[in-house]
């Protein structure tokens, strides 16, 4: 049998069309946030990968670090009630919705008392009440229940915008067509976000197509898109409120590219053997906590004792989330029947 070699791709970061931003114009307390909620992010999914390798809970772990700032730029960008829709890389989207981060650990667990009732796992965080509506493991599944969301709020005439993250690799799913063209056909407040990490698993998007921009994919159904750099929250907020916007004034949806980065492999048990480790050192000098935090620090809007105030509440935040997860319950075995369909009384084979 043949062997294949596998080709490491540099990626083309001078192709990168930095949206215009005016960095300047957010406040100290959106920095302030930022750092905070990123730093979170980071934090609690350090701990995530040493319980994993500890066997403290099972399943897949796909790590969000690197790409955080996307989650904090959205969050200025949208209002609480707007929906949020994403994939599996989903451990980070609760924490910047606002989640308490002790029912995300607690649902890595398989706790009851987990964000999905410890039924989900990594994979697979929903909440209710901050409008996250999964989790999902189907690569590219989430992408038409996205458009299905916003045509569900436009038909009711709600003022809701939903933004559907997915892959660079979920963005060659056949349903993202059928779903552009039913989104721009009814303009439907939808922003469709490509976290274009620029790899599928050890597939770089190179050796995936020969259309490698992928705002390219909205211009046959005449919708709107960006490139953004996903390495500013800055940039990424401004291009997600532009984007709200076109939503809420019916102008329909968009398709944001934003570039970014995962400085850990796909899931746990990745060689990595598809990327150089000068290309994730190419961006973690870019990282977005660091140029957060050195934006604030310039600025002097915290001195190096408020700094230190923040990191310790997130450090004993992720510490609390920890003792939370380990000391709550499994789901009790009667639990494997509810809110698996809505009819109470489903003809289930129990025996
Ligand atoms: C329909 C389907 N095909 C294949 C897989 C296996 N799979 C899991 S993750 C993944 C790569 C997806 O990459 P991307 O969409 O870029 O997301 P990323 O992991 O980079 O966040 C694949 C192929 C799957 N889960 N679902
Ligand atoms: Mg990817």
């Amino acid at each position: 049998m043949a062997t294949s070699t596998v080709k490491k791709t540099t990626r083309q970061t001078k192709s990168v069309k930095s949206t215009p931003t005016k960095a300047s114009g957010f406040p100290k307390e959106t920095y302030v946030k930022w750092y905070r909620d990123m730093l979170l992010m980071r934090k609690f999914e350090e701990k995530c990968g040493q319980l994993y390798i500890q066997q403290k809970f099972g399943g897949f772990c796909h790590l969000y670090i690197g790409q955080e700032a996307l989650l904090a730029g959205m969050v200025d960008a949208i209002r609480p009630t707007d929906r949020v829709i994403t994939a599996y890389r989903d451990h980070a989207h609760p924490l910047a919705l606002g989640v308490h981060p002790k029912y995300v650990m607690a649902e890595l667990y398989g706790k009851a008392t987990g964000s999905s009732k410890g039924k989900g796992g990594s994979m697979h965080m929903f909440d209710k009440e901050h409008n996250l509506f999964g989790g999902h493991g189907i690569v590219g599944g989430q992408i038409p229940l996205g458009a299905g969301i916003a045509f569900a709020d436009k038909y009711r005439n709600e003022d809701h915008v939903t933004v559907c993250f997915f892959g660079d690799g979920a963005a060659r799913q056949g349903s993202l067509h059928e779903t552009f063209n039913m989104a721009a056909t009814w303009k439907l407040p939808v922003i469709f976000i490509v976290e274009n990490n620029n790899y599928a698993m050890g597939t770089s998007i190179e050796r995936t197509s020969n259309v490698t921009d992928l705002t390219k994919l909205a211009l046959g159904y005449d919708m709107a898109s960006e490139t953004v750099d996903g390495m500013s929250p800055e940039a990424v907020s401004e291009a997600i409120a532009r984007a709200a916007e076109r939503g809420r004034t019916g102008e329909g949806p968009t398709l944001l590219d934003i570039k970014t980065y995962r400085y850990k492999g796909h899931s746990m048990s990745d060689p990595q053997k598809y990327r150089t480790k000068e290309e994730v050192a190419e961006y973690q000098e870019k990282d977005p906590i660091e140029s957060v935090l050195r934006t604030i620090k310039t600025n002097k809007w915290l001195t190096e004792k408020q700094i230190t105030v923040i990191q310790d509440e997130v450090k004993a935040l992720v510490e609390e989330s920890v003792q939370f997860a380990e000391e709550s319950p499994y789901p009790d075995p009667s639990e494997l029947y509810i809110d698996v369909y809505t009819q109470t009384d489903y003809p289930y084979v129990k025996d």
